[in-house]
């Protein structure tokens, strides 16, 4: 501990050089809540019924001690927040409600269904979001949610996510802040269509339906993440992005932008200043593609540090919401979860300790070799050591000695389910 403390000291004097305020950085960070997806802990299988996961998305391996239960996913989501620094929140799906053993048809669930979550984050100190579950349902079983031509399916779809909208509203009034809401359906065409246009207007006019049920905003935002393609849905997604970056600009809600979700060299750290500039705000699914929308856990890479980057130096923290969205059942969970969301809270603190304003100078004087020479030699700077010191503060390991309490934690407890 005392190590920490005097590379601390040295490291605070580094970055003072470039006007940095380490100190300042710290407690921004501390204030920065990021959205932990639930699903990581029991590969997207909720607790409604025993069906498949379909949708197009897929988890794969069998590491074994997935969460099998309520008390189960609270248990192991406390041991990996136990290990992550900083302000968090769960992000739920609806098909993890509480249905006392009774099955509750999804355009009929009730805020008490939540209940069992919200008391359980008021103790642990977590925030709440809650997004509708548009998939691994009989109803959703031919692709199509929001956009079905079977007026009394989309009908369905239209009904649950409205339930999932007033349940939200009254867990962000619970909770007594802001319960996000990410929207996302899997209606898409494994081969060519002939009417993009009907299925697109009748999204549309879906989520029109929707939002004319009103929310509190103060308690209540969603958010709408479109995506490129998925299994058994390869030829056309209904909800792409261009369809939701109009919606969304057109009608004012909130875009979601997910690194897994675009064609392979484009990246979402170049989409934020856009999508900011024309919505009132965005939602992160921050994750890892390999080859396709795999889902890997979130690593310390380049385009972490470059989204991080992109959030910070927006300056617009109010009108982003951070989360991250990956699933590796391959891996232990609750060490899937501790990597992601420490990696993300790495590149948030190393975006935190960017001389911007220099950097900016230099780009309008067209000084790019200066922006690169200064922007290279910041990769070397001490920030591990501004990062061991945020962890210290925040009462977490500071270093790899989180790894061992998950061991210990998989041998007393997941190795045992
Ligand atoms: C799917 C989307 C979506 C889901 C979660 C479970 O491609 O990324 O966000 O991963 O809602
Ligand atoms: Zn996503």
């Amino acid at each position: 501990m005392e190590n920490i403390n005097e590379m601390y000291e040295l490291a605070k004097k580094a970055y003072a050089e470039f006007g940095i305020d380490t100190d300042a950085v710290i407690e921004k960070l501390k204030n920065i809540p990021i959205s932990i997806q639930c699903w990581q802990g029991d590969d997207v299988k909720g607790f409604e019924s025993k069906g498949p996961l379909t949708g197009g998305i897929q988890t794969t391996g069998n590491y074994p001690g997935a969460a099998r239960n309520i008390e189960e996913l609270q248990a192991d989501f406390d041991k990996a927040a136990s290990l992550i620094p900083g302000k968090k929140k769960i992000c739920l799906h609806a098909i993890y409600l509480d249905n006392k053993g009774e099955t509750v048809p999804r355009d009929q669930i009730k805020p008490e269904h939540y209940d069992v979550w919200i008391k359980w984050a008021k103790e642990k100190g977590y925030g709440v979001n809650l997004d509708p579950t548009c998939f691994s349902h009989p109803l959703s079983e031919d692709g199509f949610t929001l956009s079905h031509h079977d007026e009394k399916i989309r009908k369905f779809w239209i009904d649950h996510v409205i339930a999932t909208r007033k349940i939200a509203e009254y867990i962000g009034k619970e909770m007594g802040q802001v319960c996000a809401s990410n929207y996302w359906i899997p209606d898409g065409f494994k081969d060519i269509p002939v009417d993009r246009k009907g299925y697109r207007e009748r999204l549309e006019d879906s989520l029109d339906q929707i939002f004319s049920v009103p929310v509190d905003p103060k308690y209540n935002i969603a958010s709408l993440e479109g995506k490129v393609f998925g299994i058994g849905a390869e030829s056309c997604t209904i909800g792409s992005n261009d369809f939701y970056l109009g919606y969304c600009a057109k009608k004012g809600q909130y875009l979601t932008l997910d690194a897994g979700h675009f064609h392979p060299t484009e990246v979402i750290s170049d989409k934020i200043s856009t999508a900011l500039q024309f919505t009132p705000g965005l939602l992160l699914h921050v994750s890892r593609p390999v080859r396709w929308d795999s889902d890997h856990v979130v690593i310390f890479d380049d385009e972490l540090k470059a989204i991080a980057q992109e959030i910070i130096r927006s300056n617009e923290l109010d009108r982003i919401l951070i989360g991250l969205d990956f699933f590796d059942a391959s891996i232990n969970r609750v060490a899937a979860w501790t990597i992601g969301a420490r990696n993300l809270q790495k590149a948030l603190l190393y975006a935190l300790l960017e001389p911007t304003e220099l950097l900016k100078k230099y780009e309008v004087e067209m000084d790019y070799t200066s922006r690169l020479a200064l922007l290279e030699t910041l990769k070397s700077y001490p920030f591990t050591a501004v990062w061991q010191k945020y962890c210290l503060e925040c009462g977490v390991p500071t270093g790899y000695s989180w790894m061992s309490e998950i061991k210990e934690y998989e041998k007393q407890v997941l190795s045992k389910r």
